[in-house]
This record gives structure tokens, C-alpha cells and sequence, in this order.
């Protein structure tokens, strides 16, 4: 099967690192962090062997499902913890230890999202939130269908929005203050696309 064969950066032998140049951010995009056989490989694992299931969330009140699929994985020797969670999986495993052995850093938590078409998105919010800490560093690597990952800075209405178009098998690190200062979204499309699955590496860190 031919999968995701949009992003001619497989054939160039590019490894294409890119380091954005934005104020209050530290950004870094590799296109083909992974190669198309490894990312048409992971795409398909984790399309069909992991246990998506819906995301309720709280937006004005009102309780909605959130448009796409989720699962999450983490130590479970993280405090907090959920020790009936999921194990992770030999592929994500794998894709931890290339992630890690880039960056130089740990992570002990992944958060998958599943687009499954156009219809399915992530709407304007930072990762600043939650068990992460203030200034979070998220590593995010891309499989299938190219989606546009845009960023807007929160207090600067002089900065124009970003798109960063993500392919199949890119990675991305957002790091410094970026999720203090910037939002991102993956907005939805009236395109035809097949599902695109994102893999978000966190690092937890729950208080006693
Ligand atoms: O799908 C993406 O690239 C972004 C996912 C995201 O924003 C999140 O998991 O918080």
C-alpha cells in the first residue's frame, strides 16, 4: 500500500532540521525524523492496535466529546499513576527511545491523538496546564496524513499566526516559554484526508 507519499523530503536525503526563528519560543521541526518505511510501519501498528476511545471535556458547562480519539501512556512509577493503564507497547517504546536519544532528555508520558478525517481537530489551547509544570517541553512526532499544526502568541497582536504543515514522520519540540506565550491548534478541514495519528511525549510530574 502506498501510504503518505506527500512529503518528497523522504527522497532528498534531507534530514530537514529547522529551528524557528519567533520570539518567546524555542521551536525545532525535523520532517523526516523517521523514514517512510518506519513511519508507514508505525502508523499502521498504532492505528490498529491501540485502544482509542473518546475525550469528554468541559467547554462552557457544558460536557462534549472532543473531536478526535485519545489514549494516554505513563510510568507507571509516576506518582499518580493510573497502575491498571495500558503497558506501553514494543513501538512505542522504540519511538520513546528515538525521541529521547535526540532531544537528550526523558520522558516519561505520551498522550496519542487520532484525526480520523477532516472533521476531527484540536481547537487553540497550550500545554502550560496540568501535571506538566509552567514551561513544559512536549516532543511531538507526526504518522500519517499531513495536518497543519498553527501557532498564535498569545499577547502579541504584531506577530502574524504560524502554519507549520506536519508529514508523516516528522518531529517536533516545543521547549523554552513557548507553551507560556504561544497557543496552537490542528484546525479542522473540509479536505479529504485520511487519519493522521500525533504522539505528544510528555514529562509528568504530579505532586505527593
Ligand atoms: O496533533 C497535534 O499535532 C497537536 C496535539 C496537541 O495539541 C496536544 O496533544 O495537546
Amino acid at each position: 500500500m502506498a501510504l503518505f507519499n506527500d512529503t518528497e523530503l523522504f527522497f532528498s536525503g534531507n534530514r530537514g532540521k529547522k529551528i524557528f526563528d519567533l520570539p518567546d519560543t524555542e521551536l525545532l521541526l525535523i520532517d523526516n525524523f523517521f523514514t517512510k518505511e518506519e513511519s508507514d510501519f508505525y502508523y499502521t501498528t498504532l492505528l490498529h492496535q491501540t485502544k482509542w476511545r473518546e475525550y469528554e471535556m468541559e467547554i462552557y458547562d457544558k460536557v462534549v466529546t472532543a473531536p478526535r480519539m485519545i489514549a494516554w501512556y505513563e510510568d507507571k512509577e509516576n506518582v499518580g499513576a493510573d497502575v491498571n493503564g495500558p503497558d506501553w507497547t514494543p513501538e512505542l517504546l522504540a519511538i520513546r527511545k528515538r525521541v529521547e536519544s535526540e532531544t537528550q532528555l526523558n520522558f516519561n508520558s505520551v498522550l496519542l491523538n487520532l484525526y480520523r478525517n477532516g472533521k476531527d481537530g484540536v481547537s487553540w489551547h497550550s500545554d502550560r496546564e496540568g501535571n506538566s509544570g509552567k514551561d513544559p517541553i512536549i516532543a511531538s512526532v507526526t504518522f500519517g496524513a499531513t495536518r497543519m499544526f498553527r501557532l498564535r502568541h498569545k499577547f502579541r497582536t504584531d506577530i502574524p499566526q504560524v502554519e507549520i504543515p506536519l508529514h508523516h514522520g516528522s518531529f517536533l519540540l516545543m521547549a523554552g516559554t513557548t507553551n507560556s506565550f504561544w497557543q496552537h491548534q490542528i484546525p479542522k478541514t473540509t479536505k479529504e484526508v485520511l487519519p493522521r495519528i500525533n504522539l505528544t511525549f510528555r514529562q509528568v510530574n504530579r505532586k505527593t
